[in-house]
């Protein structure tokens, strides 16, 4: 008889069990997710050994006065991570989102990703702090609107006259003050917070997850490595989103 190969579980059983049991338990939830959440989409992260930040330095591409400074080269680079990011479709991370905000009464995705996958896939209340790649702001008359055109090599004009940058927080900048009191809502009224992708040291957004513990959530984490809130949360998943988040809902929705 041929021997049967048994290949070790990507998550031990008693752990996924543990952390399906909290998530069941939850009425409120609340999901902050970060770069690591499309990583399977193709598109790289900030950090890490194939993140963005490895071959470009976001003080001179991620902040006001960089844009100022040289708005050619730096809109270049949004057009460049729009044409990486038009071409990518949501992941199974994002879609058992979908699928697990049809089984709890409230369901919010709180993202830092600019990409808009999470809308893309479906998720029906998703607050994008960090503001969305496809939309754009006149600098003058500060006017915003939706472009989805690729490629676009040059910082277009508004009709007002105006240079047009990327609708996208950068550091330095404040977030958008509806969408971040809605995070924060969100997160104060959950009973379960599930932490997706994200190395949780870009202020102010990872300050929702001390925000949650105060307000005495269980925290569930996935990510593939040890983050700077892995010590202070109920259970740490490692490995990919993509992977990891199907189990956890099957295991939630079926158990
Ligand atoms: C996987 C995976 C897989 C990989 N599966 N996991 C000290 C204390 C507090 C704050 C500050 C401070 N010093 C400076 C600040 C302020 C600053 C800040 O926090 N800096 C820190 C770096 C220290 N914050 C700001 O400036 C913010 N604004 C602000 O504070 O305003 C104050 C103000 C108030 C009133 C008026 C005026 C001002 C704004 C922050 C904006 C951040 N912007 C960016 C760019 C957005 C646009 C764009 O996309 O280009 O946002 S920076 C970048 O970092 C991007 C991300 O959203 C953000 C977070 O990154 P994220 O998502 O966590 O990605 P990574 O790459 O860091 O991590 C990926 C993770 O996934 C890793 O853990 C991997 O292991 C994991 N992973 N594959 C699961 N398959
Ligand atoms: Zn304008």
């Amino acid at each position: 008889m041929a021997d049967l190969i048994m290949s070790e579980p990507l998550i031990p059983e008693p752990l996924l069990q543990q952390a399906a049991s909290l998530l069941r338990s939850g009425r409120r939830l609340a999901v902050l997710t970060g770069a690591g959440i499309s990583a399977e989409s193709g598109i790289p992260t900030f950090r890490g050994a194939a993140g963005l930040w490895k071959s470009f330095r976001p003080g001179e591409l991620a902040t006001p006065g960089a844009f100022e400074a040289n708005p050619g080269l730096v809109w270049e680079w949004y057009d460049w991570r729009r044409s990486l990011i038009k071409e990518a479709k949501p992941n199974a991370g994002h879609e058992s989102l979908v699928k697990l905000e049809q089984h709890v009464p409230t369901l919010t995705v709180i993202t830092q990703n600019v990409d808009g996958l999470h809308r893309q896939a479906g998720s029906a209340s998703v607050l994008e702090v960090h503001g969305s790649i496809w939309r754009v702001q006149c600098t003058k008359c500060r006017g915003e609107w939706e472009d989805c055109r690729v490629p676009i090599p040059c910082p277009p004009r508004c009709e007002c006259g105006g240079i047009v940058r990327p609708g996208v927080v950068w550091f330095g900048e404040a977030l958008p003050m509806d969408v971040w009191h809605s995070a924060e809502a969100a997160v104060s009224s959950c009973d379960v917070m599930l932490v997706v992708g994200t190395s949780a040291i870009v202020y102010p957004a990872a300050g929702l997850v001390p925000l949650a513990r105060e307000m005495s959530a269980r925290v569930i984490e996935v990510n593939t490595k040890q983050t700077a809130m892995s010590h202070s949360v109920d259970v740490a998943l490692t490995g990919p989103a993509a992977e990891i988040l199907p189990l956890l809902v099957e295991q939630c929705i079926h158990c």
